[in-house]
């Protein structure tokens, strides 16, 4: 049964409309006309510091008013849902506010700088809850179709015990030593390098895939560049690179599964692969992400001559999302990722249930994050391999 027409408004206020910010406003713009919705999105006011430029996002991305002060825009009574696509360092207090002022709160990844701000931003929506407010951290990947599918197939024990998850998450734009200090590799700014802005999502993926905890792990990161120039420094000065440029790490599921992960902004031509892989004793699941519209499964309980892994094409209408779009075939991009977010985000609000990722979820990748640097740092001395004479 369709919604009534026009379905009562749920007014957006977005902070922050650099990438995060661009992706997000184009998961509000299509989320209504891809779905049917209990509720309309309304793009209210977009937020950011520079009077003229905040102006120039808003009617680049369609936001009907621009605010210079996210105190103001958190107070606006047309806001009911506050979307924060800010660097890391000011999630925690705008959240906080923004919950605490009545509104619901959708927050970029990574949670937090820190676990403490994590654990505060988690406290806050637990309370917020209690007062019909609800919280979600945007992990947009759990909503490509192919992964949403992995999930599904996964939970219904299609892969039997499970015995490894496998990820990578690889880039390479900062891969020239000559590129300047961008805010995302200064601690203060992003909390961490590659390990929160790529380890983050496939920490978050491994676990919602497996639907288990990781339990442990064990790390190494490296700063392959520690000096940059500055973005508009005088021609020859330097800042230290303060986060980490990669990161490998391994892991124990809680059901005793391994799991291994490789970050990295150096890895030459990778510009956005992300895969995973997950394997147990029933059979086995592969995902790239620049083949999103693609699983591979092998199905490990076919006769051996019959083995091998296939390739399902995740666009047919019965496929997780695939309700709203094109017809079989026609796939989908990294944009409508951000569109099912806000779909999901938007039937819990109207259902006042909660929406996943949670905020503790958010807390749970943040805690492998951290136990990642503290092991990173213990092992700076590792077993030694002894050099051949
Ligand atoms: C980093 O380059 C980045 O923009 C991440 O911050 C996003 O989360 C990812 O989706 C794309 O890459």
């Amino acid at each position: 049964m369709p919604y009534s027409t026009p379905a009562p408004p749920l007014g957006v206020g977005m902070v922050g409309y650099a990438f995060m910010g661009a992706a997000h406003s184009q998961g509000w713009r299509t989320v209504g006309r891809a779905y049917d919705l209990p509720l309309t999105p309304v793009m209210a006011a977009v937020c950011g510091r520079d009077r003229s430029r905040v102006e120039a996002a808003a009617d680049r991305l369609g936001w009907a008013a621009a605010e210079t002060d996210w105190r103001a825009l958190i107070a606006r009574d047309d806001v009911s849902l506050v979307d924060i696509c800010t660097p890391g360092d000011s999630h925690a207090e705008i959240a906080i506010a923004a919950l605490e002022a009545g509104k619901h709160v959708l927050c970029e990844k990574p949670l937090a700088n820190t676990v403490e701000e994590a654990e505060a931003m988690t406290a806050a929506a637990i309370a917020a809850r209690r007062r019909g407010q609800l919280a979600m951290v945007g992990f947009n990947y759990r909503r490509v179709p192919a992964l949403a599918l992995a999930r599904q197939l996964i939970a219904e024990g299609r892969l039997g015990t499970l015995r490894h998850v496998r990820a990578s998450y690889l880039q390479d734009w900062a891969a020239d030593p000559a590129m300047p200090l961008a805010w995302r590799l200064r601690k203060e700014k992003a909390g961490s390098g590659a390990l929160g802005d790529l380890g983050a999502h496939i920490v978050d993926i491994a676990q919602h895939l497996s639907g288990e905890l990781l339990v442990g792990v064990s790390a190494q990161t490296e700063t392959f560049v520690k000096e940059r120039p500055l973005p508009e420094g005088e021609a020859g000065q330097v800042g230290a690179v303060t986060v980490d440029d990669a990161a490998v790490f391994s892991g124990r599921l809680a059901s005793g599964a391994l799991a291994s992960f490789e970050v990295s902004r150096f890895a030459a031509g990778r510009k956005n692969q992300l895969r995973v892989e997950v394997n147990g004793s029933d059979g086995s699941l592969a995902f790239d992400l620049e083949r999103l519209n693609e699983l591979e499964f092998h199905d490990n309980t076919l006769p051996d001559a019959e083995g091998g892994f296939r390739r399902i094409l995740v666009t047919e209408a019965d496929h997780p999302y695939l309700e709203g779009w094109w017809p079989p075939g026609h796939g989908l991009g990294y944009e409508h990722t951000f569109t099912h977010q806000a779909r999901d985000l938007v039937h819990a609000i109207a259902e006042n249930a909660q929406p996943e990722p949670t905020f503790a979820d958010g807390l749970q990748v943040q805690r492998v994050l951290a136990a990642v640097e503290e092991s990173a740092e213990k092992n700076a001395v590792h077993t030694p391999i002894p050099v051949p004479a």
